[in-house]
């Protein structure tokens, strides 16, 4: 796999300060597939620097030519899909057809969402004697996360971009390959020096310092809770902007006049995807007491399936996670119905797609995020039993209803609290806000809602 030995600063590829490098890793079959170089503090005040003096001219660019970049940018990103699916499967081990279907899809969508709202949002408003302002917040600090590693740059850089915002990006240590092939995207897609740049390296120095950087003027950040406290408490103490997107451990609620076997399918369908390594997954799923003998066939039927669908987990250290979960379900007196610690394979991070039965809401299967292929049935007794049951942990970030007619599911989901829900299914749709409620973060992506975050305000009185 192609990978650069230098930053992508001030629109070109510069050599890194220090020697250190990182190793990529194709999870699946754990070899060793390229290096990048482990960026330092030096490293990143360099980008900023350069996304600083990027940042007057940017921000002064019309908004209309802003989204013509943004345009090329979608289309490069479309050209290059084959390259950018075929790089998240090295890195990530995802199977190919999810990698072009999702992992180069979606954030294909999100570039061209933005493309269209930057040219088309009001950056200026008249309210009353006043002219409201949309400004660009300034220098952006994106860290990510390797999930979803292009969608989630796409999700920070686009908008910030559409904005007339300048950044910095920190990606994730397991996937800066498909990061540097987004660099060089922006690159043919003409978009001028400084305005994006890329250092990769290690989370608690390159993306430390970006989070530190009195010259970073908004961090947004996609990863761990744990880290996003931290740089939460960061921002804080220097009263700078932050957008948080953090765990989830959403509800698949299945009200009794569902259909249950549809429900049921799309709901495992939801868990095992991309191995159960996404943050809205629907890991917890909700059945009424009459029904759930009958679901837990069904799951355990549909899990069967996902063997060898789905792809290995992103390294080893989340492999050990995600089984150190699984035992810890079965210690804690949950039922094994599908899979279990044991790994499928000698090679390759993978983990079984596992369900359990018969989990209590107490569990810590039932309230930490797991970040694997794993699923937890949970029974409830009445409407008011699964509303408690679903809102009853710290997270807040996503769920699901599934009901006879929509209107009983809105009316379900309207006392959820979460940041989205997806009703009887839903779909993907790159212009709805996403973020979440409770400790799933701060802020939301995607959309005008997303765009607004890159923003600040100023009114001008007559
Ligand atoms: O996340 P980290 P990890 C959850 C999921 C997963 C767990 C651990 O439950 O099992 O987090 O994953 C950078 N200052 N999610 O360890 O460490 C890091 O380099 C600044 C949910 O991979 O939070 C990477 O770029 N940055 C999630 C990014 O933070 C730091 C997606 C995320 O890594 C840093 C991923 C520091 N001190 C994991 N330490 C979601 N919400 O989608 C690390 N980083």
């Amino acid at each position: 796999m192609k990978a650069h030995d230098g930053m992508y600063i001030d629109g070109a590829w510069r050599p890194a300060d220090g020697r250190d490098t990182i190793e990529v890793v194709n999870p699946a079959d754990e070899q060793v597939i390229g290096q990048v170089p482990a960026g330092t503090a030096l490293d990143v005040d360099s980008a900023v620097r350069a996304a600083r003096a990027a940042l007057p001219g940017w921000a002064a660019t019309p908004p209309a030519e802003r989204a013509a970049r943004l345009a090329a940018l979608r289309d490069v990103l479309v050209a290059r899909k084959d390259e950018i699916a075929e790089t998240v499967t090295a890195e990530l081990g995802s199977p190919l057809k999810f990698s072009q279907a999702v992992h180069a899809g979606a954030p294909i969508a999100v570039a061209g969402s933005y493309a269209e709202l930057a040219a088309t949002h009001s950056f200026e408003e008249k309210v009353g004697n006043s002219v409201v302002h949309h400004e660009p917040v300034g220098v952006v600090g994106a860290i990510t996360p390797w999930n979803y590693p292009l969608h989630q740059i796409v999700a920070k850089v686009a908008p910030a971009l559409a904005a007339g915002c300048t950044v910095v990006l920190k990606p994730a240590e397991d996937t800066p390959l498909t990061a540097q092939l987004f660099a060089e995207a922006v690159h043919e897609a003409g978009v001028p020096a400084g305005v994006f740049n890329l250092v990769t390296g290690l989370g608690p120095v390159a993306g430390q310092a970006l989070a530190e950087h009195p010259g970073v003027d908004l961090v947004s950040f996609t990863g761990s809770t744990a880290v996003g406290r931290r740089i939460g408490a960061t921002a804080g103490a220097a009263v700078k902007k932050v957008a948080l997107e953090l765990g989830g451990k959403s509800a698949n609620v299945i009200l009794p006049s569902a259909d249950l076997a549809k429900a049921v399918n799309v709901g495992v369908a939801n868990v095992m995807s991309n191995s159960g390594q996404t943050c809205s997954a629907w890991t917890r799923m909700l059945v009424h007491r009459d029904q759930y003998d009958e679901a837990v066939g069904l799951v355990a039927e549909a899990a069967a399936k996902y063997g060898d669908r789905i792809g290995p987990v992103v390294n080893a250290k989340q492999r050990e996670r995600v089984r150190g979960y699984i035992e810890k379900g079965v210690t804690e007196g949950a039922r094994l119905v599908a899979g279990g610690p044991e790994a499928p394979r000698e090679q390759g991070y993978f983990v079984s797609p596992t369900v359990f039965a018969d989990v209590r809401e107490d569990m810590t299967i039932a309230q930490e995020e797991i970040f694997g292929p794993v699923l937890s049935l949970l029974r409830y007794e009445d409407e008011d039993d699964a509303l408690r049951i679903a809102n009853g942990t710290v997270y807040g970030l996503a769920g699901a209803v599934w009901a006879g007619d929509e209107a009983e599911a809105v009316a379900f989901a309207r006392r959820m609290d979460t940041g989205q829900v997806d009703i009887n299914g839903g779909r993907f749709n790159p212009l709805a806000p996403f973020g979440g409620y409770k400790q799933s973060g701060v802020g939301r992506e995607l959309g005008a809602h997303g765009l607004a975050e890159y923003l600040q305000t100023k009114s001008l009185q007559f």
